[in-house]
């Protein structure tokens, strides 16, 4: 018998026990992250149950709205949006809100207020929902500058200042991600207790990788260096082995394949959409986070990722993130470009 991996079974981390046993480093603290930490879990919750009941219960289909950036809105981005709001607010631990889902900021009202800020998308990947493929809610926290004085600049903050950042995955299981800026961790959801179990203890992402991850469908409106980049992946002049490609279109589930597998992941900028498609508060941020916890890196095309300083809030960014030295790779070329001007 294996007595290590008996224990293990036996003597659950579950996600709040190791959110409460990370609160010990910090000695001030009051357990008000745990507690805002409880919340988000819980809806998470919800809506992997919601996922997972969508076809039965007939809540996949047009809700008749659209959304800030003009997208048809689903049903379960409305009900996971609202169950997101609602946790956040209730917790008493928040300050500002800002969802995917709602052009203006919410401020919570100061009778219910906390020190976080709560940047996230309810329901990213959600035009995958129909088909089954794996979705997810992706979140980044702040702390509020000063709390009777809140502003849109608590929110507008450079992703260096975030103090925690995560997703969870709605696929074949249920994976909560989460670093509060000490490595990165992996729980996932046991249904039968209904609760978050360590599963992933400090996830390294490889330091090269065998994948890259990018919609090809763009490459003709691609700037030089990306497409450079692609060209590489499948016709390296080193002798190494081209690399594998694989696109899921739901950037929760292109990134943890990413954080698990290594490789690289990237959205960049093209003639059309001159600043990429996502959106740097909900994704970008809390992505790039994720990633350079876990030893990888995370690049706009210009910068590290995490020092872009936004000025709206549902403003987008290139992005090119996941291995070390892949990463390393398209900045050499972006640096190449840069010095040939
Ligand atoms: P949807 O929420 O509209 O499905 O968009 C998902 C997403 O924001 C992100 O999760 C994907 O990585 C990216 O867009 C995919 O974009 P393309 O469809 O342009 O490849």
């Amino acid at each position: 018998m294996d007595h290590a991996a008996e224990a293990q079974r036996t003597d659950l981390m579950t996600i709040t026990r190791h959110v409460l046993n990370e609160q010990g480093r910090h000695p001030e603290s009051r357990g008000d992250f745990t507690i805002l930490l409880s919340h988000i879990v819980l809806g998470c919750k919800f809506v992997a149950s919601a996922v997972n009941k969508a076809g039965l219960a007939k809540l996949i289909g047009l809700a008749g709205e659209t959304n800030v950036q003009g997208e048809e809105q689903k049903k379960l981005d409305v009900l996971s949006n609202e169950v997101f709001v609602k946790a956040l607010v209730s917790s008493g631990r928040t300050c500002v809100l800002v969802s995917e889902e709602n052009e203006e900021a919410i401020f919570v009202d100061p009778a219910l207020r906390g020190k976080y800020c709560v940047c996230f998308d309810p329901l990213d990947g959600s035009s995958n929902i129909d088909c089954g493929v794996s979705i997810g809610t992706i979140f980044g926290i702040y702390m509020i500058k000063d709390k009777d004085n809140v502003t849109l600049g608590d929110v507008l903050q450079p992703g260096t200042n975030m103090l925690a950042a995560g997703y969870c995955m709605y696929g074949s299981s249920c994976t909560l991600v989460l670093s509060t800026g000490n490595g990165v961790n992996g729980f996932t959801l046991d249904p039968s207790l209904g609760e978050f179990i360590l599963t992933h203890p400090n996830i390294k992402v490889p330091k090269k990788g065998k994948i890259y991850s990018v919609n090809e469908g763009n490459a003709k409106n691609w700037d030089g260096p990306t497409a450079k980049y692609v060209e590489k992946c499948k016709f390296p002049q080193d002798g190494s082995s081209p690399k594998s490609l694989r696109y899921i279109g739901s950037m929760v589930a292109d990134i943890h394949r990413t954080l698990l597998y290594g490789g690289i992941f990237l959205y960049p900028a093209d003639q059309k959409s001159p600043n990429g498609k996502l959106r740097v508060l909900y994704e970008v941020f809390p992505m790039s986070f994720l990633m350079e916890q876990a030893g990888g890196q995370a690049f706009t095309g210009k910068q590290r990722a995490l020092e872009l300083a936004p000025t709206k809030l549902h403003e987008r960014s290139p992005i090119f993130l996941g291995s070390y030295d892949d990463v390393e790779e398209i900045k050499a070329l972006y640096a190449s470009e840069a010095s040939a001007v």
